[in-house]
């Protein structure tokens, strides 16, 4: 089982780099039609192809600065990781970062810092951010940890860092969890997968803060299970548009918005769909379909990537997809290390 294990591991994180590279021609399009979605791939596969090599984003630098940081300081360390952050961002500050995090950065950069959570608590006035940014880079904690229950908590931890609202911090322990499952093969039964991840959400958002965080933004009570449902709803049926799944889902730069539409994009993609090529492989057709969402598509392709790349290992990834994008190296070496890590007794 082994070797099996150590492709999930690599799959999952080369999967979440190339979505992130992939999917950044794309970031903050409204309407992406599926043509320019398959040039965009078929561009990928030409080696005479003179634009160079496409760049990684936030997501990737922070999900290296989270691989590192669980690497050297088991089983986590938030002043490490603060650290890193701030320094990664210091060192690289054009990655496209959301708007706010950015003042949480610096001031995770001081040396004066007493509480490493505070800055984050102190965005959108005293609420904290409920944007993407701890989901995008979630993965490392599912290939750190053996428990679902470390998984969750570890995940939610680390996105603390910059996402203090229940809502961001919540949508990072789903995206983490849903690698997690799909590190153990878990998505070879879809109904029983989703199945998990509403059950360990029902769990996480019975919490008050999370009822009152919910209130506060005028959304149901148990938001990332009602999306779930959506999801389980959008899998039953035999067409879905691209229109419905923005709606129902959303594609935007909230964790809310993006970490269930990721998951959808996954399962969708579980078999082949028309106007995907038929030569491509699920990995293929997940960032794909991702892309053809529009919005924050580096984002969701990230996480899509994540969790897909979890579940058909690093043999299914194109060579050529791999040798276009930045950091592809290195993040299956992260991998390799993290999968060292976890089988030790
Ligand atoms: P963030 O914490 O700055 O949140 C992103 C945005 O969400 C904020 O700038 C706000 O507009 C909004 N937001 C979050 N929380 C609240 C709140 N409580 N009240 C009101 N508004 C709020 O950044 P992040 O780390 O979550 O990043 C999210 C996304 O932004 C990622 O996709 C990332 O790639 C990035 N992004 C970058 C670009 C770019 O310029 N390249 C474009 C879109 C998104
Ligand atoms: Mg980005
Ligand atoms: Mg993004």
């Amino acid at each position: 089982a082994a070797p099996v294990m150590l492709s999930r591991f690599r799959g999952a994180l080369v999967g979440s780099v190339l979505g992130d590279c992939i999917g950044g021609e794309f970031e903050g399009a409204v309407d992406v039609p599926l043509d320019r979605v398959l040039q965009h791939l078929s561009a990928l596969e030409d080696e005479t192809r003179g634009d160079g090599i496409l760049q990684y984003s936030d997501d990737t630098a922070m999900m290296r600065c989270v691989s590192d940081s669980l690497l050297t300081r088991m089983p986590f360390d938030e002043r490490d990781m603060a650290r890193r952050f701030a320094k990664e961002y210091n060192l690289a500050p054009g990655r496209g970062y959301g708007s706010g995090v950015i003042q949480v950065l610096r001031k995770l950069a001081s040396p004066h810092l007493k509480d490493v959570f505070q800055p984050a608590q102190a965005q959108f006035g005293g609420r904290g951010s409920f944007g993407n940014g701890g989901a995008m880079r979630a993965a490392p904690f599912a290939l750190a940890y053996k428990s679902q229950a470390d998984v969750c908590r570890y995940s939610r931890l680390g996105a603390m860092l910059t996402h203090s609202c229940s809502l961001g911090y919540n949508g990072a322990a789903l995206q983490a969890l849903a690698v997690h499952l799909s590190l153990q093969g878990a998505l070879a039964l879809p109904k029983e997968f989703i199945n998990k991840l509403i059950s360990e959400m029902e769990e996480m958002e019975k919490d008050e803060t999370a009822q009152l965080d919910a209130k506060a933004l005028n959304l149901s009570d148990f938001p990332y299970c009602s999306r779930l449902h959506r999801v389980k709803e959008l899998m039953d049926r035999n067409s879905v548009s691209i229109e419905e799944v923005i709606s129902e889902l959303g594609n935007g730069i909230a964790a809310l918005q993006s970490v269930p539409t990721a998951i959808f994009c996954v399962l969708h993609c579980l078999e082949p769909r028309d106007g995907l090529p038929e030569r491509f492989g699920g990995l293929e057709r997940t960032i794909a379909y991702s892309l053809a969402l529009g919005g924050d598509t580096d984002t969701i392709a990230c996480m899509a990537g994540a969790i897909a790349g979890a579940h058909y290992g690093i043999d299914s990834i194109p060579q050529s997809w791999q040798k276009s994008c930045e950091g592809v190296e290195e993040a299956d070496d992260l991998a390799r290390r993290l999968y060292d890590l976890y089988c030790l007794p």
